[in-house]
């Protein structure tokens, strides 16, 4: 792995501290025990990762613009005995070639040293809401305003300069993270090429009497077949009223004949995550009355995707899949009044109580920049329809049904390109898919060794 970019990385956040007058603490993340000598995963933070590239926890990058070592990582020292247990180390011997950063240390010195690393800057940036805990047992956050407030009480004795305050260090890198370079798209790309294989291997195995978790099982294993690729987020597999749940992840139940099978699963390929959502009969065959609410929810897409475009606002796209949703919720008699007095009552909440997206990226919900959509950003759009199974403004053959339809969109110089276009999606698309040979998705049977 090169490390090149995010050295430029840092090299054009250290003009934005420049600016501000401010140092920025970016701590990494940190193990997190499960139970009983047992850690969940781990996984790098967000922006550590865009910033260092490197992925041990228990790292603090600090960058100083006004002092000629501008990038000082404090991390793990070598430890053979430790080594043997839970994995090599980089240690900080070899961390500033490697990483090209101008010193390193090990992360027990940085309460000692920070004070010397600060200077020049009268604004300090980090994450205000950070868990990390320094060695010492102190949480980051603490001893940071803890400095803070000595160099002010300092500065008053002395009448030197003060630190004035704190930055929110996402606010800074926000209008980095939010547009997406080359190498940043081919990762968004390759998970969504592997989403798509997982997806389409889901459509066509799912029938009655087929677990949610077998699905599950089936599309995770693609997603780790792949080199750096893994589950972007918990995956929600939801048949039938399971898909009222928008956080459904329990994913035990059966499919029933007749039902749909909402299903919200992405790949995250070398931290970059998809984000996407398909909704089809657990059978293969929409009866009439799923496919009526399908057609709003797609529409309710399709429309607002003519809002995604540089220069728009994006709370506009939102309120055009409302429009949408609630002329059918309408059309169906589920709503009464017009359009507009559905939307100021925001009666039509109890169907449609979500958003219709986010931005994308290291994040599934990524950092968010700003109040318009801007070329090189990455955005989802995910209606959705759920109508409570015993709620009696819904027809009875209506009531019971979810569904959500979620795409995930780059914006280019006048529009955006749908990065999901391969994932099926149109109604007769869907069936042909449930119809389909799984195999043909499953990596380890098409690509035998
Ligand atoms: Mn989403």
């Amino acid at each position: 792995m090169s490390f090149e970019i995010h050295k430029k990385r840092r090299e054009k956040l250290l003009e934005i501290l420049e600016k501000c007058e401010a140092v920025a603490i970016i701590a990494s993340a940190f193990e997190v025990k499960r139970n009983h000598d047992v850690d969940y995963p781990f996984r790098q933070d967000s922006s550590f990762h865009y910033l260092t590239g490197f992925d041990e926890p228990d790292s603090i990058l600090v960058l100083n613009p006004f002092e000629q070592k501008r990038e000082t990582l404090f991390l793990r020292e070598r430890d053979p005995k430790m080594e043997l247990w839970t994995g090599r180390r980089l240690g900080v011997d070899k961390a500033c070639e490697k990483l090209s950063m101008d010193q390193s240390f090990k992360i027990e010195l940085f309460e000692e040293k920070l004070s010397t690393l600060t200077s020049g800057a009268s604004k300090w940036s980090y994450d205000l809401a950070s868990d990390f805990t320094l060695s010492s047992k102190h949480k980051l956050c603490d001893f940071i305003q803890s400095k803070i407030n000595t160099s002010r009480n300092r500065s008053m004795k002395l009448g030197s300069v003060a630190v004035s305050g704190s930055l929110e260090i996402k606010e800074l890198l926000s209008g980095m993270r939010a547009f997406k370079d080359d190498s940043e798209l081919a990762s968004l790309q390759q998970a969504q090429v592997v989403t798509n294989m997982a997806h389409r291997a889901a459509m066509a195995y799912s029938a009655p009497g087929v677990g949610e978790h077998q699905l599950l099982a089936l599309m995770e294993s693609v997603y780790h077949f792949h080199q750096d690729c893994g589950t972007a987020y918990n995956s929600i597999v939801a048949g039938g009223e399971n898909a009222l749940i928008l956080h459904y992840v329990d994913n035990n139940c059966q499919l029933s004949e007749g039902d749909l099978l909402l299903i919200d699963s992405g790949a995250e390929s070398s931290y970059y995550a998809a984000d996407i959502t398909r909704t089809f009969p657990v059978n293969g065959v929409f009866t009439p009355a799923q496919k009526r609410i399908y057609e709003i929810v797609l529409e309710a897409q399709k429309k607002s995707c003519e809002h995604i475009r540089p220069g728009l606002l994006r709370a506009d796209f939102h309120t055009v899949a409302c429009e949408v949703l609630v002329q059918g919720l309408i059309d169906l008699k589920i709503l009464k009044g017009s359009v507009s007095e559905n939307m100021d009552t925001g009666e039509f909440k109890k169907y449609y109580p979500h958003g219709t997206g986010h931005l994308l990226g290291l994040d599934v919900h990524d950092i968010v920049h700003g109040l318009h959509f801007e070329k090189g950003m990455v955005t989802t759009n995910e209606p959705g329809l759920y109508l409570p199974a015993d709620d009696e403004n819904v027809p009875a053959e209506f009531r019971g049904i979810g569904i959500r339809i979620e795409d995930n969109y780059i914006l280019t110089d006048d529009g955006h390109e749908n990065l999901s276009v391969s994932i099926p999606k149109e109604i007769e698309e869907v069936e042909n898919a449930c119809r389909d040979d799984f195999r043909k998705f499953l990596p380890y049977i098409t690509d035998p060794r």
